[in-house]
């Protein structure tokens, strides 16, 4: 019996500060109402997509701070969502910022069509800086504003595969994947907040939707498993975002692909057994991995130079 799913990207384009978040939700129960009229039965929300991209501003104030955050998921203003995807019989990912007690994380969900949470994700590799920069055009603080995460990468059984997450800079980082491929990932679900510009290196401004499939279908590829991958996109608040959301197939191939930087949704129909044809032949990690000889991977300092 074929283990299929129909997935679907849903990009959003730019939210404003002033934006509530029932706006959001609206935007995002309308796309997966269009993604399900396509037949999709899992729809990938970007990063935080509940507000504007908030780590780009500086607020030395923890009261404001943590009004960019969910204190309860579902909560008054994300229930629409969570009742039009079992309305529509659909399953979700959802990347938001959660208050879990003192703690304060860049967090994504994965809900099941009857609305139960299957599982949970916290990011860990958190880019930018800790303190206010002015020379940057917009800052990225997401050091300052969230803790590292503390679940690890979970791989769930869930909607007829094994399904991982990560977050935005997570995918940048081989280990990210190599850590779901080990769990025998056959999906993983991301959202991203990328902005065109780079101010530590300009130069590789036109080289950030490259980088952002080149990560991507690297670790599809070198892991064996799809990936569904929606981007937060456009000029937002003045911080112009890549888009690019997409559906990467096992053999790294770009199987779907947005055309805009707005509210957009891409679909495909996947195959979990695909994973096979890399996991069985080329990385069979079993045959053909060496890790007694990777230990330098784990440690805390880069090897020194010979
Ligand atoms: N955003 C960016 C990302 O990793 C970034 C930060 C941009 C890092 C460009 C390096 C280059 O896609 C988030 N939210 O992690």
């Amino acid at each position: 019996m074929p283990r299929t799913l129909t997935v679907a990207a849903a990009q959003l384009g730019p939210i404003a500060r002033d934006e509530p978040r029932s706006s959001a939700v609206a935007r995002m129960v309308a796309l997966m109402e269009h993604a399900h009229g396509r037949g999709a039965e899992l729809v990938v929300f970007p990063e935080l997509a509940l507000t504007s991209f908030f780590p780009r501003w500086f607020m030395p104030d923890q009261s404001e701070i943590d009004t960019w955050f969910e204190r309860e998921m579902p909560s008054a203003d994300t229930a629409p969502l969570f009742e039009a995807a079992a309305r529509l019989g659909v399953a979700f990912h959802l990347g938001y910022a959660e208050i879990d007690g003192a703690n304060r994380f860049n967090t994504a969900i994965l809900v099941g069509p009857t609305g139960e949470i299957l599982s949970k994700y916290r990011k860990v590799h958190l880019p930018g800086h800790r303190e206010d920069e002015p020379w940057r055009p917009f800052q990225h603080l997401e050091k300052r504003y969230f803790a590292r995460g503390d679940l690890g990468f979970p791989v769930v059984d869930a909607l007829g595969g094994h399904v991982g997450m990560c977050i935005c800079n997570d995918r940048r980082w081989p280990e990210t994947w190599r850590l779901m491929g080990l769990q025998s990932a056959e999906l993983v679900c991301l959202g991203y907040n990328t902005p065109q510009h780079y101010p530590n290196a300009p130069q590789h401004d036109r080289l950030q939707d490259f980088h952002n499939h080149l990560s991507m279908q690297a670790g599809a590829y070198q892991n064996g498993t799809y990936v569904v991958a929606a981007a937060k996109a456009g000029l937002e608040e003045g911080a112009e975002l890549i888009g690019g959301s997409c559906i990467i197939a096992p053999t790294g191939e770009i199987v779907a692909l947005a055309a805009t930087r707005a509210d957009e949704v891409v679909v495909a129909d996947i195959d979990f057994d695909r994973c096979r044809e890399i996991r069985t032949n080329i990385f069979d990690f079993a045959q053909h991995r060496q890790p007694d000889l990777y230990t330098a991977l784990a440690e805390p300092a880069p090897a020194p130079a010979k």
